[in-house]
């Protein structure tokens, strides 16, 4: 390459930061705003880490959107299509969010931390600015804010060693998603069975930055016993498992319906939620196009990181938003956003990529590796 990306204050580093150049950070992407480490230098070997023993990541760019207030829970209902049901503190859930016109905007997990207080860990967009809006449209009393929160992931089979480890026992009877706010060594954290792999793992929310060079020590001491090395949210085990990337797996009028997710919208649900009327509407129209993946029968690179269009006998089909040499199935796979009526026909799909035209078969998801993958 002859250029270089230049970043200024508007790209924040994480409190990690340090912590993950001295670990020999390879490589970073811009994520809410916020440098993200990608690469390591081996991302196949960090793949094999995942898949069978532990890593940790700094995952600090999943900002939390904090909702405080008498309305808070109100305002957690109004943002997501997914009907939240009784609401226990402690129990986070996975709640894709929509705008007005059905759009998903963003997926993120949503934490219950208190009764009138909730966390909401976003994907790669704004969301602390709709949430605000949506609360002054509706006149709701609740403050939205961005607290000093910044998560480490520890994902992997022996993930479950490592933070039972250091925490308790009572971490290896964590349900998914579940949550428990504890104090370590004087470092206040939310500690998680969650985290964007389907190897069994969790996300130790650090509430206080300042105790962040301390927080990453004890994780990898703990670690050292099961081999733990610093890694990131893996490109080839998320492709595997047909994990949603939000902004790369979407466009811009995306619905919820078409990316699998059809089963958190809940549109007879008393709440009304942002986007009920237009996803009433998509639902009962049914969805066009469908999130899938591909199976491609051509020599590409290990991973490509790009969106290459989808043709059908010259007819736009869709998109791939992202390939990789699958391990686990010893060929190249790659997901992305075709149209159903296409998929459902005959004839074979044509991606455009830089390396020439290659057919592409849609797969149904996950892929079928050969090894367990957890619900977490
Ligand atoms: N952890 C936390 N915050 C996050 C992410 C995370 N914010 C950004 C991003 N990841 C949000 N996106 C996702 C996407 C998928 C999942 C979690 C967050 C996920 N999905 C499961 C699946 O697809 O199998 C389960 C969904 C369910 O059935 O409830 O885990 O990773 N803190």
């Amino acid at each position: 390459m002859g250029y270089e990306i230049s970043f200024g204050a508007r790209v924040r580093k994480s409190v990690f930061f340090d912590k993950t150049v001295e670990n020999g950070v390879a490589a970073f992407s811009v994520y809410n705003h916020m440098l993200m480490p990608t690469s390591y230098g081996d991302p196949v070997a960090e793949y094999w880490r995942l898949v069978s023993g532990v890593s940790m990541w700094d995952v600090a760019v999943e900002r939390q959107i904090q909702l405080q207030g008498p309305d808070a829970e109100h305002l957690a209902r109004l943002l997501t299509p997914r009907n939240l049901g009784e609401i226990v503190p402690g129990q986070g859930r996975y709640v894709p969010m929509c705008d007005h016109d059905g759009r998903l905007i963003n997926d993120p997990v949503l934490l219950p931390v208190e009764k009138d207080r909730y966390w909401i860990s976003i994907a790669d967009s704004d969301m602390i600015y709709w949430a605000r809006a949506i609360a002054a449209e509706r006149g709701l009393a609740v403050t939205v804010s961005e607290p000093d929160v910044s998560p480490l992931a520890v994902q992997g089979p022996k993930a479950i060693e490592v933070v039972a480890g250091l925490f308790g026992a009572w971490v290896r009877d964590l349900g998914y998603f579940a949550f428990r706010e504890i104090e370590h060594e004087g470092i206040p954290l939310v500690v998680a069975r969650s985290g964007w792999s389907k190897q069994r793992g969790y996300e130790l929310y650090l509430m206080d930055g300042s105790k962040a060079g301390q927080l990453w020590d004890i994780v990898k001491d703990a670690g050292e016993a099961y081999e733990i090395k610093p890694g990131c949210p893996n490109y080839i085990e998320r492709i595997e498992s047909g994990l949603i990337s939000y902004g790369a797996d979407t466009d811009d009028d995306t619905n919820p319906f078409e990316m699998g997710l059809g089963k958190f919208v809940d549109c007879e649900q008393e709440v009304d939620f942002v986007g009920k009327e237009a996803l009433t509407k998509i639902r009962d129209e049914g969805a066009k196009r469908r999130f899938t993946g591909f199976f491609i029968d051509a020599e590409l690179p290990v991973m490509a990181q790009e969106k290459w269009m989808l043709s059908h006998g010259g007819d736009t089909a869709g998109f791939i938003s992202a390939t990789c040499y699958s391990p686990g199935l010893e060929r190249f796979i790659g997901i992305g956003l075709v149209s159903n009526k296409i998929a459902d026909g005959e004839g074979a799909l044509v991606a455009a990529t830089p390396y020439g035209e290659v057919p592409a078969t849609p797969a149904s998801l996950p892929f079928p590796v050969p090894w367990q993958r957890f619900r977490h």
